[in-house]
This record gives structure tokens, sequence and C-alpha cells, in this order.
């Protein structure tokens, strides 16, 4: 166990329905800290960046669209394993497949708008809070 950070975006179905304070108090009761928390509407550009591992997949379009459909809350979370600590919190990607009393199955519309993203890896999670934070806009 060490502590560690990881990558964090709730995604325009919880900014639409004013659910951003809901899924924050779900991150703090696990455990987790948001040492870095701003809100942006993504471009077109930087969704694509930000999800281009999945470039060639058939939903990237609409995931691209999703993204950019309005603002979404960008954060750097810490805590003890943080990487799987906050995809154990957050559920599967499928709702309908998400456990009980995860944030995907309690706040989740669908598979597109499932509520978050978490970072799936240490790399990963650097690449992720690198292109969004300034090291001087993480305070931990
Ligand atoms: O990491 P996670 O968000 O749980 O799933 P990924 O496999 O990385 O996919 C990213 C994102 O793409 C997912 O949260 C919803 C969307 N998506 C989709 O709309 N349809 C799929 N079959 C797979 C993923
Ligand atoms: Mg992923």
């Amino acid at each position: 166990m060490a502590v560690q950070r990881t990558f964090s975006i709730l995604k325009p179905d919880v900014t639409r329905r004013n659910l951003t304070g809901a899924v924050n108090a779900r991150i703090e009761a696990a455990g987790l800290r948001i040492i870095a928390q701003k809100r942006v509407h993504m471009t077109r550009a930087q969704a694509e960046t930000f999800y281009g591992v999945h470039r060639e997949r058939p939903f990237f379009g609409e995931l691209v669209e999703m993204m950019t459909a309005a603002p979404v809350v960008v954060q750097v979370l810490e805590g003890e394993d943080a990487i799987l600590a906050y995809r154990a919190v957050m559920g599967a990607t499928n709702p309908e497949k998400a456990d009980a009393g995860t944030i995907r199955k309690d706040f989740a519309i669908s598979m597109g708008e499932n509520s978050v993203h978490g970072s799936d890896a240490p790399e990963t999670a650097a690449q992720e809070i690198a292109q969004w934070f300034a090291g001087n806009e993480i305070v931990g």
C-alpha cells in the first residue's frame, strides 16, 4: 500500500443534473482526498486527445460528443492505492453491471453517460494529470 494519485472526471451527465457534490461525497467517503479540482468545458481537440487510446473504437465519435456537450469537473484524487480505490467506488464501465453502492450503479444513465472517469494505471494517471493540471494547481 502506498499513497498514490489518480485523475478523475465528473462527466457532463453529472454537471447537467447538479450532482457534483453528491459524487464528491462518494469520493470523500471512500477515503480519497480531492487535491485539485476545476470545472472546464472540453474542446473537441481536448476530448480527442484525452480518449486517444479509443480513437479506432466504434463508440469514439459518440464519446467525444458526450464529453464536449456540457462542462465537466476534472480532479486529482489522492489516497492509499488511489487508482484501484477509485475504480472500486466508480463501479463497472457498464452501469448495469456495476456493484451496488458504486457511483455508476447509483448515478450513471447508460454506458455512454456513465458519470465518471478514473485512470486505469500509474502511467495513464500521470499523463492525464499532466494534460489538465499545472503542478502548482495540485495542493496535496
Ligand atoms: O475506464 P472506463 O471509463 O471504465 O472504460 P473504457 O473502456 O476506458 O472506456 C472509456 C469510455 O468510453 C467509457 O467510460 C464509456 C465509453 N464506452 C462506450 O461508450 N461504449 C463502450 N462499449 C465502451 C466504452
Ligand atoms: Mg478507461
